[in-house]
């Protein structure tokens, strides 16, 4: 099953959208199997925004990632990686639509309340430099029923 590393930035987590971030891909019908709130490290920054070391905001960026908590996550289902960026909206909040969660939360391109990741090699890499395979949990929630 496919599997994507997603991530409510400092400014998400400050704006206590956490809750709404979950709620959304849960309401959607993909499963949480890894989640945590963290401090980043500046190494750890620097590895995961490795590809943009080049770019001009490429220190602001480390400096804005690992300025306060994020909520690291790994969500789990059909085309999640795809989907999940489709549910983001675009990395410029001037042009994400209204309804994805940037066009409903963000405003400017810096502080754009959540990163997932792009590609399946991006996920598979993302993954491992967040999590340890035994923080990861596969279930079946059809597997028990405590509702009745
Ligand atoms: P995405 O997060 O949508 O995959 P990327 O990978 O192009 O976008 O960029 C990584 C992060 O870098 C973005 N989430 C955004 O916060 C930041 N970023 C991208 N472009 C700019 C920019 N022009 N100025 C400042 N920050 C930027």
């Amino acid at each position: 099953m496919e599997r994507t590393f997603l991530m409510v930035k400092p400014d998400g987590v400050q704006r206590n959208l956490i809750g709404e971030i979950v709620n959304r891909f849960e309401s959607k019908g993909y499963q949480l199997v890894g989640g945590k709130l963290m401090n980043i490290t500046q190494e750890l920054a620097e590895q995961h925004y490795g590809e943009h070391k080049e770019r001009p905001f490429f220190g602001e960026l480390v400096e804005f990632i690992t300025s306060g908590p994020v909520f690291a996550m790994v969500w789990e289902g059909e085309n999640v990686i795809p989907t999940a960026r489709l549910m983001m909206g675009a990395t410029n909040p001037k042009e994400s639509a209204p309804g994805t969660i940037r066009g409903d939360f963000a405003v400017t391109v810096g502080k754009n309340i959540i990163h997932g990741s792009d590609s399946q090699e991006s996920a598979v890499r993302e993954i491992g430099l967040f999590f340890n395979e035994n923080e990861l949990v596969s279930y079946d929630k059809t597997m028990n029923n405590w509702i009745n």
